[in-house]
């Protein structure tokens, strides 16, 4: 069988479909290869001295495991340089990353999660890198560019993609024309096209929810996962199974491989805060994702890449995958306003 690496796709998709600029893809390909060296990192664990916890916390309270700093600066380090990027913004980093002066700028913005799903780490449990970019607004050029030029819904984006450091390293990608996945040969080096034009089913029988949470849980989401429980007998008539990683990039992982809804939605924990997860460097890239699969991606309400975002380190529900499911969510929401 002929292999198909991503640079041969990136290429392809800039001569044929026009679907991207050399900048586009070189910002890919530089993303990419930091994914590589994190991929690394997290296989070696306690050899390569990388497991454990730092002192310090991120913006968010959190405190900071080794390769979560760590995988911030190899995507830091590896995208400063290429002249692609006009500034970068992280999970694990307060504000944003301006291009040092000595490299030029490009007109694209990177924002990451460089570590996502860190309370697996120190378990050996798949944990993933998501990351996402737009172009910096048009009136940003010839001045610094600032928070607010972030801030832009989901719709923008130019390319969502994540990589799962799992028991393969998988990159899926896409630049708004479907989405592929790549697998990296560890011998090679290289990532090599291993499923194309992925679809997300329409229906599913799985679930991912953190169920120890049902307490806190708006009456909507309750009354869901109470249909689903039911099983058979019950208003679904048919039997659910339930999963649930820890690791959004790995339940993602998994309904894009074989359907499925995944939610974390509001709950009564904390009231004040629409969500756990972050808007722009989970649940955009994500519901970007699950889209272009022709999945369906809401906070509960409405479509998360719809949301115009306030802050940087915004929070959301979400609930995404697998569309009438999705779709039968929001409706409760809807109907029990
Ligand atoms: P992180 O970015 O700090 O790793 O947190 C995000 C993760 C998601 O990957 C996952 O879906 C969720 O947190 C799990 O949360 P919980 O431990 O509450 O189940
Ligand atoms: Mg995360």
């Amino acid at each position: 069988m002929k292999r198909k690496t991503l640079t041969q796709y990136l290429v392809e998709q800039q001569r044929a479909a026009h679907a991207l600029s050399a900048e586009v893809r070189l910002l890919v390909e530089i993303v990419s290869r930091a994914c590589k060296t994190i991929s690394h990192a997290v296989s070696k664990g306690a050899l390569g001295g990388v497991l454990g916890s730092l002192e310090s916390e991120n913006v968010q309270g959190e405190v900071q495991k080794k390769l979560d700093v760590m995988s911030n600066e190899v995507l830091l380090e590896a995208n400063e340089w290429g002249g692609h990027l006009a500034a970068m913004a992280s999970e694990e980093m307060e504000t944003i990353h301006l291009i040092p002066n000595r490299y030029p700028k490009g007109e694209f913005l990177l924002l990451f999660d460089p570590l996502d799903g860190s309370s697996n780490i120190d378990v050996n449990v798949s944990i993933g890198t998501i990351f996402s970019v737009l172009r910096a607004p048009a009136s940003a050029s010839g001045r610094e560019i600032t928070e607010e030029d972030f801030l832009q819904p989901g719709t923008t984006q130019v390319v969502a993609g994540y990589a799962i450091y799992g028991p393969q390293t998988m990159l899926v990608l896409t630049i708004g024309q479907g989405v592929v996945a790549f697998t990296l040969d560890r011998e090679m080096g290289s990532w090599i096209l291993t499923s194309e034009n992925i679809r997300i089913p329409e229906d599913t029988k799985e679930f991912s929810i953190n169920m120890s949470n049902m307490r806190h849980w708006a009456p909507p989401v309750r009354k869901y996962i109470d249909e689903c429980l039911a099983g058979k007998t019950g208003e679904r008539g048919k039997d659910f199974n339930m999963r649930w990683i820890a690791s959004m990039v790995a339940d993602v992982h998994r309904l894009i491989t074989r359907g499925g809804i995944f939610m974390y939605p509001w709950d009564s924990r904390e009231p004040n805060k629409p969500g756990k997860l972050r808007l722009m460097y989970e649940a955009n890239p994500m519901s970007m994702l699950v889209e272009q699969a022709g999945g369906a991606a809401t906070d509960g309400n409405q479509r998360i890449l719809d949301i115009q975002p306030t802050s940087l380190h915004q929070r959301v529900g979400v609930v995404l995958g697998s569309k009438n499911e999705v779709e039968r969510v929001t409706r409760y929401h809807h109907e029990a306003k």
